[in-house]
């Protein structure tokens, strides 16, 4: 009776344990089913092509969704953490089930033929710190709920058929780093709620329709801005003090807009670190001034078709 009486805690505690761990099992296995489920039904999107039968072939195999091309995964969870399908030559649309892969860190799609809108779904990637879609098809906005992911810091949609603007939103992603929104058909200003995120690196928007002013003083927030690509879009400001406080920059490029106005002293005197300035094809008049020769760095300057008087300065 002693002996029992001692035994049963232990025996009830094995019990529980048992228990616990099925469970556990039980609702891992779910998780990554629900991951498994999401891929087929990403995959279903898919138009043949050569390596769409590849893919058939290769991701039929059940139970192993890590073993699978493209698909990384966290060892401890056999979670999918990465998905990089990029170059495969894929046809299709981007199926909202990809915002099911609740553990995706990275998601990269780039240099396919992805048509259709970037499903809205994204934004339920809280993990999400890496999310390229260049080179694609892609068409309507940027859903401006991608600003649920808090921890993206590489935004690449570059080179699709986006159109609308620029969400505001995007100035809530307090780690962004790099910003690619270029060749594009994106409308309406550059939101300057995205230069207040203070880790921001590279804003590109090459090749838009961008238009209205730039914000001022767009450095003072981000300390770490390096480069600014505005060309080839509608910006139609003076410069003045936009770039005060830039020292870090390495590349401004300002080239084929309807800039005017004058170039200033101040302007140029506060980018020490500039490496390339390209200011051609818009509307500057004046002389360009003598502080340019202050820009020690500076390898490349572009200044053509304007309304600039005078010579350009020599020994740069
Ligand atoms: C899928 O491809 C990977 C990588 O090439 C390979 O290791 C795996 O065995 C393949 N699985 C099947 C079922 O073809
Ligand atoms: C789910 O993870 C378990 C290990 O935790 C693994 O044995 C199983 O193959 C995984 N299932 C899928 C569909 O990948
Ligand atoms: C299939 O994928 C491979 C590897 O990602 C790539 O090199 C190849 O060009 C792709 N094939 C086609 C037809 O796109
Ligand atoms: C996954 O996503 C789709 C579409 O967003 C949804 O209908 C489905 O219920 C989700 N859940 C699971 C477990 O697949
Ligand atoms: C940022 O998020 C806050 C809180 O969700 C919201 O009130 C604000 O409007 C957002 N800002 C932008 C620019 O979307
Ligand atoms: C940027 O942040 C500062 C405070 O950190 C705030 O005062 C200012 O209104 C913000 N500007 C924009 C455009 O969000
Ligand atoms: C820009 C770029 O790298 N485009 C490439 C995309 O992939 C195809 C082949 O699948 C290449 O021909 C393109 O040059």
């Amino acid at each position: 009776m002693v002996l029992i009486g001692n035994l049963f805690p232990l025996l009830l505690l094995s019990f529980l344990f048992v228990q616990y761990s099925c469970m556990f099992q039980l609702v891992q296995s779910f998780n990554n089913f629900t991951d498994q489920y999401a891929l087929i039904a990403f995959k279903s999107r898919f138009n043949s092509s050569p390596n769409e039968t590849l893919l058939a072939t290769n991701w039929s195999a059940p139970n192993s969704i890590c073993n699978w091309i493209g698909v990384s995964c966290n060892r401890r969870r056999q979670r999918v953490t990465a998905l990089d399908l990029s170059y495969m030559g894929l046809q299709g649309t981007i199926s909202p089930h990809i915002g099911n892969l609740s553990f995706l860190i990275s998601l990269h799609l780039s240099n396919n033929s992805f048509f259709g809108f970037i499903p809205q779904e994204i934004s339920h990637l809280h993990r999400l710190r890496i999310l390229i879609l260049s080179f694609n098809q892609l068409e309507g906005s940027i859903p401006p709920s991608i600003q649920n992911c808090q921890k993206l810091h590489t935004v690449s949609f570059d080179t699709n058929r986006l159109i609308g603007a620029i969400p505001s939103s995007f100035g809530n992603l307090s780690k962004l780093k790099d910003l690619n929104l270029q060749y594009n058909s994106l409308t309406g200003p550059l939101p300057p709620f995205i230069f207040n995120i203070s880790s921001l690196n590279i804003v590109a928007v090459t090749s838009n329709h961008i238009l209205g002013a730039i914000p001022n003083d767009l450095c003072s927030h981000c300390p770490n801005l390096r480069g600014l690509y505005f060309s080839f879009n509608e910006l139609d400001s003076q410069l003045h003090s936009q770039f005060n406080n830039c020292g870090e920059l390495l590349i401004l490029s300002l080239a084929y807009n309807k800039l005017d106005g004058s170039i200033s002293k101040a302007l140029i005197s506060n980018l020490q670190k500039l490496e390339e300035l390209y200011l051609g094809t818009n509307n500057f008049t004046g002389i360009i001034p003598s502080t340019i020769h202050n820009l020690s760095r500076l390898q490349l300057f572009a200044i053509e078709d304007n309304h600039i008087q005078g010579s350009i300065p020599t020994n740069l």
